[in-house]
């Protein structure tokens, strides 16, 4: 009952615009946003006049200079349009072959905002050396890359640049001439002209020819330059046009991926060009968007200007570091190419070039940018169990106490806005949550932690310290004129914000989490280690502000407009709040922190969720689909609503929701205020038992997972992977996006998103034996790629091990994730048609940055063939042979094998090893150092077989090994 009716009283108390529900007319199309509609005409312009039209942008050859010490070469720039006006390029090759394309306008009446990148970039690149620049008199050329076989190419007239790899183009800037970087100009410049044009003496002549020109490009009015309205709001602009328009071409890649977020499929349809399959561009403007649509290319809460350009021979990428809305056009001029056009509101322009050539390869290159997810604590991994709201501190423990009986695992226990006194986050309401260190503690008692909501808006009322002391130091956001603190609505009424760009704001916000009394000022005493963060509302969501977020022309530190940086707002939120649990304890801690806004960078320390999805089926469709687009633009930590937040699933959506959830790297029910209770725990059967099922499923595997992790914080390969990542080159893949893999580790998963579904088609890429997880079916696909149907009954979930993996599991249902600490393993040796094997395994201690100083168990299994009736299943340490590689950040230059974490589970054994597709019965299974084992074999299908059916399994009991040992079994 509380929703529709709290919302209402919500919304009359704080005087909210009668249509609080917001709905898409609350968003801005192009077509209502000024540089965007312009950016589209000069598309419309440019696509009239086709061959006729010529960029006015070139290059001055004389005012280059290159510099082979530091591979950059820098040039003058000039638009015919304005010659008075000066631009700058520069073109930086850094040492892993990525191109970074940079300009700006030189000596401008206003500095752009340049700071994106700063931002974002996890250090500043290292620039490749002895590039050796040839300049002609057309072009400026350099040749670099490991092979040597990368170009970019700078053409002076009309400016071009190309990224080229043997011997085409990959990526084109400016090849549709729709480059238009708008100068800072005042606002009498266009009547000054008019005024001496319209003198029609010699000079006049010439401002009106020019005018013309400019009319031809630019469009022949000043289209919302000076003040722009929507609804009911009026941006003031006071620095006038300044956006950024770009082309950008792949013209061999015919498929585009990545750009998040959005509800759309993976594989991005177009917006312009022939029938589109939208009408707008893809806009990329961090927003609270109210029962957004399970199709569309909206904006939605976060924004990552990275895309993917795939083709069956490469793949290359673009990282277009703009902190300002962006729109992006997109059209398939061919099957084998894509045109995008980029249109930023400000912004320099600093656009990276990731030559790739694979997947792979892109990867690595944006995290050596951007940086990779941090391991987070293992027991994030787990289940999070969320409502808005768990009303008090019984409430909390009444649902803890259910999961226990009913035998359930969950690891997090979340308390939404309630929890805080008038929304006065940090400032528990002691009328339902009278002892929250206890009640913490009392969920901490079985190792489960809880994760509690700071929202940026702060109630502006001196009794509250957050607010007050954010005020005396002058930390908030500034209104318009620069002076005094801006103030909007949110839930907790007349609210402001912190601005997180001022340096003497993150000392202060750290200085807040701290468990014990500080010298001055508030601390959360409040709480405990065991409270982790969620930063909901960080877009920022602002009820009474323009498209429900906050004016573009407010003031942040440094006199830079919101209109600047926005999409990045969210993300220094979160970073601060990340480092403020980080640094809350003696011994720092691995944070857990969930953001809702994020921008490129964002993973380095927070998780994702998609936000307040529906519960509907198209919703648990496109957010498996959102989950891989996040991941592949690197924020991996990433997952949906499990049950959708609006709406009561049935037990049916439910249960499949938790299939989804299970399989997402974050996994998390969650629902609004106004649904009924969902836990598990609360459904009849078969539902509950189903659930439980899964839920232990999840647990089972996250070994599985936390390897998975440790691989991303590596090398930036997604944690889910969609298909063309894993089969670059098979076509018939790239446009999958509702099956995937888990890192690795060779599980593959489908899950089932429809109502009353009872099969699914799984689509196997290769002629290799993928094994059904739960029945050990052997199925065969096909080098050409082959679909196979399978049977998928509501407690099933289609989920496959790729011949040719190891897996490692936990097998002991267990209430959370820590008392798993000491619990044995299961390996599953998943034979290849060619009888072969290999997996990983990482642990540490899961909870400190010891791994950084080498305390860290990292495992490689194989399975081969020593003899052709013999089959060697070995354990050796991977870790020694490749210190340098075990974590991230840190370069260990030695392993030892007896660190202090790795003695801890010194006693930890393998319990079963089970061998799927063995050719025949086995004669003797024996550890290598001599002893016989017991086992047990059922006759099937060998992997090396071509027919399908139900695999040989041979299960090996108690082999008597370790898991932090090397350690060989031959069965012969
Ligand atoms: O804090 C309340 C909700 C939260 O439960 C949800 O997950 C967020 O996405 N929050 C949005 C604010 C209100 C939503 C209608």
């Amino acid at each position: 009952m509380r929703s529709v009716a709290l919302f209402g009283a919500i919304a009359a108390l704080l005087a909210l615009p009668e249509a609080f529900a917001v709905k898409s007319h609350d968003f801005k199309t192009c077509s209502q946003s000024g540089f965007c509609r312009r950016g589209r005409a000069l598309a419309a312009r440019a696509q009239e006049a086709q061959s006729s039209w010529k960029s006015p942008y070139s290059v001055d050859p004389t005012s280059i200079s290159v510099s082979p010490e530091n591979a950059t070469a820098k040039a003058a720039v000039k638009s015919s349009l304005y010659p008075e006006i000066k631009f700058g390029l520069e073109l930086r090759i850094h040492d892993d072959g990525v191109v970074r394309v940079l300009m700006d306008e030189v000596d401008g009446l206003r500095k752009r905002y340049d700071e994106a990148a700063s931002w974002a970039l996890v250090s500043e690149p290292t620039l490749s050396k002895g590039i050796r620049w040839a300049v002609g008199k057309k072009e400026l050329r350099a040749t670099f890359g490991k092979t040597n076989d990368i170009e970019i190419v700078l053409q002076y007239e009309p400016l071009l640049v190309r990224l080229r790899r043997g011997g085409e183009d990959q990526i084109v800037l400016n090849g549709r001439g729709l480059l238009h970087m708008e100068h800072f100009r005042t606002q009498t410049l266009k009547e000054t002209v008019e005024e001496v044009a319209s003198d029609e003496n010699a000079e006049g002549q010439e401002v009106l020819q020019t005018e013309n020109v400019r009319a031809w490009f630019e469009g022949d009015s000043e289209d919302d330059y000076w003040e722009e309205k929507f609804s009911s709001w009026t941006d003031s602009k006071p620095k006038g046009p300044e956006s950024l328009s770009l082309d950008i071409t792949f013209p061999n890649h015919g498929t585009v991926y990545g750009i998040p977020q959005h509800a759309t499929n993976l594989s991005l349809p177009s917006t312009t060009g022939d029938s589109p399959s939208y009408s707008d561009p893809f806009r990329l403007y961090n927003a609270d968007v109210f029962e957004y649509l399970a199709s569309s290319p909206m904006s939605l809460y976060g924004s990552i200007p990275v895309m993917h350009a795939h083709s069956a021979d490469s793949t290359v990428g673009i990282f277009n570091a703009v902190g300002s809305e962006t729109w992006i056009d997109i059209s398939y001029p061919s099957k084998k190419s894509t045109q995008t056009h980029w249109i930023s509101e400000s912004g320099i322009m600093d656009v990276f070039l990731l030559p790739g050539p694979t997947p792979e390869d892109i990867f690595a290159q944006y995290a050596r940018l951007t940086g990779t997810t941090a391991l987070p604590p293992h027991w994030s991994l787990g289940y999070h169990q969320c409502r808005w709201n768990y009303v008090s501190s019984d409430d909390v423990r009444t649902v803890q106490r259910r999961f226990d009986e009913e035998d359930m695992p969950v690891d997090v226990f979340w308390l939404d806005i309630e929890y805080a006194q008038d929304h006065k986050y940090f400032i528990w309401d002691h009328k339902t949550f009278p002892d929250p260190v206890e009640m913490t503690n009392d969920v901490a008692a079985t190792g489960r932690k809880m994760v509690v909501i700071v929202d940026p808006h702060l109630k502006r009322t001196s009794d509250y310290p957050i607010y007050q002391e954010a005020s005396d130091l002058d930390v908030l956001v500034k209104p318009k004129s620069g002076e005094g603190e801006y103030e909007g609505w949110c839930w907790s009424g007349s609210s402001s914000w912190i601005d997180h760009f001022n340096p003497a704001s993150w000392d202060w916000w750290v200085s807040k989490f701290k468990t014990s009394q500080i010298d001055t000022g508030f601390s959360w005493t409040e709480s405990t280690e065991d409270v982790h963060i969620w930063n909901d509302m960080n877009e920022p969501s602002i009820f009474n502000g323009p498209e429900i977020t906050m004016p573009k022309d407010t003031i942040h530190y440094g006199g830079w407009e919101h209109r600047d940086v926005h999409n990045i707002n969210g993300m220094l939120f979160h970073n601060n709040t990340a480092q403020a649990v980080r640094l809350r304890s003696e011994i720092p801690k691995r944070p857990f922190v969930l953001t809702r806004s994020f921008y490129a960078g964002s993973q380095r320390i927070s998780a994702m969720w998609t936000g307040d999805n529906l519960g509907t089926w198209d919703h648990m469709a496109v957010g498996i689909k959102m989950v891989l687009a996040n991941g592949i633009a690197g924020m991996a930590f990433a997952g949906s609503d499990v049950g959708g937040f609006f709406g009561n699933p049935e037990p049916e959506m439910l249960v499949r929701w938790y299939q989804v959830g299970i399989f997402s790297p974050f996994f998390r029910a969650h629902a609004h205020i106004d649904t009924k209770r969902r836990e598990p725990f609360l459904l009849d059967e078969p539902y509950e038992s189903i659930i439980r099922d899964l839920l232990r499923l999840r647990y089972t595997m996250l070994p599985i997972w936390y390897t998975a992790f440790r691989e991303n914080s590596i090398s930036g390969m997604p944690i889910v992977r969609p298909h063309y990542v894993m089969f670059p080159q098979d076509t018939a893949g790239f446009d999958i996006d509702d099956q995937f893999f888990i890192g690795s580790s060779g599980i593959l998963v489908k899950p089932v998103t429809e109502k009353e579904k009872t099969e699914a088609t799984v689509y196997l890429a290769e002629d290799q034996v993928y094994y059904d997880y739960f029945n050990q079916y052997a199925y065969r696909g096909a080098s050409k790629g082959k679909y196979i149907t399978v049977t998928a009954e509501l407690h099933q979930i289609p989920v496959f091990i790729r011949g040719g993996s190891i897996l490692p599991t936990r097998e002991r249902p267990r209430r959370s994730s820590p008392l798993m600490k000491l619990d044995p393993f299961t390996l599953r040796v998943a034979l290849s048609k060619t009888g072969t094997a290999r997996g990983e395994l990482y642990l540490d201690d899961g909870i400190t940055y010891s791994h950084q100083q080498g305390e860290l168990v990292w495992r490689e299994f194989v399975a081969e063939k020593p003899k052709k009736k013999t089959v060697r299943i070995s354990s050796r340490d991977l870790a020694s042979q490749n210190p340098g590689k075990a974590v991230d950040g840190v370069v260990l230059a030695e392993y030892d094998p007896k660190n202090a974490f790795a003695k801890e589970i010194e006693e930890v054994r393998v319990e079963k090893i089970v061998v799927l597709g063995l050719n025949s019965k086995p004669s003797a299974v024996k550890l290598e150092s001599g002893a016989d084992l017991k086992w047990e074999f059922v006759p099937g299908v060998a992997a090396s077989e071509k027919k399908e059916g139900t695999a040989s399994v041979l299960t090996i009991k108690d082999p008597k090994v370790l898991i932090t040992t090397d350690w060989a079994i031959l069965i012969s």
